[in-house]
């Protein structure tokens, strides 16, 4: 990369808390790259790639894919964004992401922000989302929840307890959950 990297955000947050829906409005109004490693990983399943056809059979189940895998694909695509202001988001969602993240990319986020949200609503948004997503069945829904409640929040737990934790209501109509992210960007991101 040309310049090095100014603000790098992580966005944690269930399946269906609003994590691409924020980061899309922060690219709009901030400037930032945005990216998202399960974007990273369906696009990597639909090049038909060995690696592919294993990234899409564990996604169907709501399983993690192998932090080397990830981490490959985030690492260059934070490479390739060409800028110094970015969003990196879902990641890192197990230890074993956040140690493989310390080993090779190693860069800290500045800030981590966990949007918050109910199962029975981030529940409600999946099942009306309606983009053919494979793992939006309420088999697979069910899975990601334990998931992310056996292994994220630990990892978001951590992150707290060094300080880089900002907890935002994600409960909320989108503009309203934006209104509390922009106070937060607002204050740093200048
Ligand atoms: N919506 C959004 N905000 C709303 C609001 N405030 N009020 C009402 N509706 C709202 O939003 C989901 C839906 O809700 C949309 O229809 C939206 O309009 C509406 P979205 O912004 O897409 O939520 P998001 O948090 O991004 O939900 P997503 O389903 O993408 O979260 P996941 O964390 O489950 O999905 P991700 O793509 O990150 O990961 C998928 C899988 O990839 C994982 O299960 C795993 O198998 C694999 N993976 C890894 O293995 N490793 C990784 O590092 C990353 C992923
Ligand atoms: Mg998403």
């Amino acid at each position: 990369r040309k310049s090095p990297l100014l603000f790098l955000f992580w966005f944690e947050g269930g399946p269906g808390s609003g994590k691409g829906t924020q980061c899309a409005k922060i690219v709009q109004h901030f400037g930032f790259a945005h990216i998202s490693t399960g974007d990273l990983l369906r696009d990597e399943s639909r090049s038909g790639s060995e690696t592919g056809n294993m990234i899409e059979s564990i996604m169907k189940e709501g399983k993690m894919v192998p932090a080397e895998v990830t981490i490959k694909l985030l690492q260059k695509a934070m490479q390739e964004s060409g800028n110094d202001k970015l969003l990196i988001d879902g990641f890192p969602r197990n230890e074993e992401n956040r140690a493989a993240y310390e080993a090779v990319i190693k860069i800290e986020p500045k800030l981590v922000l966990f949007l918050d949200c109910s199962e029975e609503e981030m529940e409600r948004r999946l099942l009306n989302r309606n983009q053919g997503r494979l793992d939006d069945n309420i088999e697979t829904m069910r899975k990601r929840f334990k998931v992310f409640k056996e292994s994220t929040l630990p990892v978001i737990e951590y992150y707290n307890s060094k300080g880089k934790v900002r907890k935002i209501d994600a409960g909320k109509p989108a503009e309203e959950v934006f209104e509390d992210i922009k106070t937060i960007f607002t204050s740093i991101s200048q």
